[in-house]
């Protein structure tokens, strides 16, 4: 018995040795300690609170198993008889009360600095959550951008029984943009939703935001260390709830302003492309990647759709007509299929088309041009 308790008593400490402390440790039994002054206040009262468990679980059980061996039948204990004390019945009533009056002042503290929203944060970014992803606004950078589940995981996920390739590390905590914050400064988000309640939620950071349709949340942080933060949406939103990941690349100030540069350059790049070139080649290269961070959700990277709930593009028969038209408008009989004139250009919007519409079994020909989308807005 006491051989077993052994490796049993070291597993359980192995978590506490710091070795063992580094980040991803999949044997730290604990919460993270985050990055964020929200994450140290919620892991500073956490570890407060262990510690006042344990002494009354210590106190509590200490009292019971001393009474047992006190009082057993072998030492000749005789049970007393008496019924109803006042006495006890105060101490038992007011001992806890007190206990968790004085719980409550810490955590009402760390509630109240948490939602503390600074006068003028550094940067702020406008979260927006839809069926199924992330849109990410920066209005004073004029930088926006919608953040996919990474290809990566979208195809690992339609393996089946099978175990996701190490091609996709992070499994669907993967993104294809994420969210770029730089460390040290007061980073306000305003978390909205396009549809439905999701919630953006990086553990890390210390704290999760409803993300309402119709209302806005602020919440506001500042980044302590760079490195990649992961999350999920924490609220559950329909079909694709567990593929709207979350991840926030925090990164130096000065990284930060390169990527903001960055990030102008390709929009002003992309704004430039659209007057240029169209035909069938750059149609379909451009195709495929909306179609596999757009649409393949539902549709799967194969066409072939999800039996009973979305429709098979493969060997489908619309017209062209049609086929613009519930792109950019949606459908009206069903939702989940939605308006992407609003989110997509004219040039993706022609492009993705274009690919489905030559892809698979699907042999058109149909090369669609952003003019024809343009017309049908
Ligand atoms: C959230 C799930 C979802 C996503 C993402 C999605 N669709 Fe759909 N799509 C649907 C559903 C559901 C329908 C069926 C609508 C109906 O019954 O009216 C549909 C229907 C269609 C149809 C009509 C098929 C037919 O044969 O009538 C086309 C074309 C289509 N989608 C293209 C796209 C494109 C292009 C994208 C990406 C830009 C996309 N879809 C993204 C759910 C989705
Ligand atoms: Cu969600």
């Amino acid at each position: 018995m006491a051989k077993r308790l052994i490796p049993l008593a070291l597993a359980l400490t192995a978590p506490f040795t710091p070795a063992m402390a580094a980040e991803q440790d999949p044997f730290s039994f604990n919460m993270t300690q985050g990055v964020t002054a929200t994450s140290f206040d919620a892991f500073n009262l956490h570890m407060l609170l262990f510690w006042v468990c344990l002494i009354i679980g210590v106190v509590v059980f200490g009292a019971m198993a001393w009474s047992l061996v006190r009082h057993r039948r072998s030492r000749g204990a005789v049970a007393a008889t008496f019924h109803e004390s006042t006495a006890i019945e105060i101490i038992w009533t007011v001992v806890p009360a007190l206990i968790l009056i004085a719980i409550a002042i810490p955590a009402t503290m760390v509630l109240v600095a948490e939602n503390a929203q600074p006068a003028k944060p550094d940067v702020i970014v406008d979260v927006q959550g839809s069926q199924w992803k992330w849109h990410y606004k920066y209005p004073d950078q004029d930088i926006s951008f919608f953040s996919n589940l990474a290809t990566s995981s979208r195809d690992a996920s339609q393996l089946g029984a099978k175990e996701p390739p190490s091609s996709a590390p992070y499994y669907l905590l993967n993104v294809d943009n994420p969210m770029v914050v730089p460390v040290g400064k007061t980073v306000q988000i305003r978390v909205t939703s396009n549809d439905v309640i999701h919630s953006w939620w990086v553990p890390q950071l210390g704290f999760k935001t409803d993300a309402i349709p119709g209302k806005i949340n602020n919440m506001t942080f500042v980044v302590s260390k760079p490195g990649m933060y992961r999350g999920q949406c924490a609220e559950l939103c329909g079909a694709g709830h567990a593929f709207m990941p979350i991840v926030v690349k925090a990164i130096m100030p000065a990284a930060f302003a390169d990527w903001v540069q960055k990030e102008k350059a390709a929009a002003a790049a992309t704004k430039a492309d659209a007057a240029g070139p169209w035909d069938m080649k750059i149609a379909m290269a451009q195709g495929g990647k909306v179609y596999g961070s757009t649409c393949s959700a539902c549709h799967q990277a194969n066409g072939q759709g999800i039996k009973g709930t979305f429709p098979a593009l493969d060997g489908m028969k619309l017209s062209v007509k049609d086929h613009i038209h519930i792109v950019v408008h949606g459908s009206k009989k069903n939702p989940a299929m939605q308006a992407y004139g609003k989110q997509l250009s004219d040039r993706d919007i022609a492009a993705v088309i274009t690919y489905e519409r030559n892809s698979w079994n699907n042999h058109t020909g149909d090369l669609i041009t952003p003019k024809e989308v343009e017309a049908a807005r």
